[in-house]
């Protein structure tokens, strides 16, 4: 060996020693993004939102996520997922909790490359959820690789979340569903909501109370009703339920008002269940009857749901409408 191959040999040494995995520690940059889809939303509807994946060269066996959301407006209701089209196990977790997270883990057999779908979830937006813009994002806690793992192996992760946005506006689709009501008592609200189970659409609507008394007439509206088959569900303190089956609402504005059953032009509720069972009868005129409630002021009453016209008075004009043939020995009305 000469002079000079002996040095040459020497730093080759020193290199392998000083680098001796070099070739296997090479680093690997990953930057997936998980992007998150927009939809337009109704209070009371049910919408799904996607979440897909892209720049997944490296590919993935275990997924820790975190979607926080916002229990005023919305919650989850169920996660649908196939990441990939690979065969894989999906837990969902803690669905229902104080914290707002819904805490998702993927765990997979084999190693899931490339872009596509990840997951849907379904979410539930409440009937009473005011519009608004709501920014839909998530953390994403761990990403495993089968062979090691993107925080601490040869890939350097870098995980971008793309968040997508629901909006949620009675303007956004759909008509308008108005009626008329009579009942007794402005004094009390009314719920009014407008259910299709089959798509699982629950609508809700109130009017708020207000002052006066006696039997009124007051009118209700619903934006943004999409298209279907509906039940109109009433209901209403001291009244018992009025439920109004097959309310058909297409394409356009449903005037109920217009209605061809007489019913359903003003929907009159029955007034007198005291007692909060869904039938007026004997039980509620006992209650009312009583020496506590019967001729007293409503403020100073035993029961001042005894008072049912709202006069603020106990007395024989609440005791005539609770014995109208209209109420007495009756329960909710339905029309079929
Ligand atoms: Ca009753
Ligand atoms: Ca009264």
């Amino acid at each position: 060996m000469t002079k000079k191959s002996a040095v040459i040999f020497t730093l080759a040494l020193i290199f392998v020693l000083v680098f001796p995995a070099t070739a296997s520690t090479e680093l690997i940059e990953v930057e997936p993004i998980i992007e998150v889809g927009n939809v337009l939303a109704l209070p009371g509807g049910v919408v799904e939102i996607t979440y897909t994946i892209t720049g997944n060269t490296i590919g993935f066996v275990n997924l820790d996520l975190e979607l926080p959301y916002n229990s005023e407006f919305f919650r989850p209701i169920s996660i649908d997922s196939s990441p990939l089209d690979q065969p894989n196990s999906f837990f969902l977790y803690n669905p229902d909790f104080s914290s707002e997270i819904m805490k998702i883990i993927f765990i997979s057999s084999k190693e899931v490359i490339g872009d596509g779908l990840l997951f849907t979830v379904t979410y539930q937006i409440n009937n009473d959820s005011s519009f608004g813009h709501h920014e839909f994002s998530l953390d994403v806690e761990v990403i495993k690789i089968q062979s090691g793992n993107y925080k601490d192996g040869f890939v350097n992760l870098n995980v971008q979340v793309k968040p997508g946005t629901l909006v949620i506006d009675g303007l956004g689709g759909g008509v308008s569903v108005s009626g008329r009501i009579r009942s007794y008592n402005p004094g009390n609200s009314t719920t009014i909501r407008l259910v299709n189970d089959e798509e699982g659409i629950d609508y809700r609507t109130s009017i708020t109370d207000t002052a006066g008394y006696g039997q009124l007439e007051q009118s209700f509206a619903f934006a943004g009703v999409t298209p279907g088959t509906y039940s109109l569900v009433i209901s209403k303190d001291v009244h018992t339920r009025f439920i109004v089956q097959k309310i058909i609402v297409g394409n356009e504005n449903l005037d109920l008002t217009l209605d061809s059953r007489p019913e359903v032009q003003l929907m009159t509720l029955r007034c007198g269940d005291i007692s909060g069972d869904g039938l007026i009868n004997d039980a509620d005129l006992t209650i009312l009857w009583r020496a506590g409630n019967y001729n007293k002021k409503t403020d100073e009453a035993e029961n001042s749901w005894c008072d049912l016209n709202g006069d603020g008075l106990i007395n024989d004009a609440d005791l005539t409408i609770l014995w109208l043939a209209y109420n007495y020995n009756r329960g909710a009305v339905i029309i079929p």
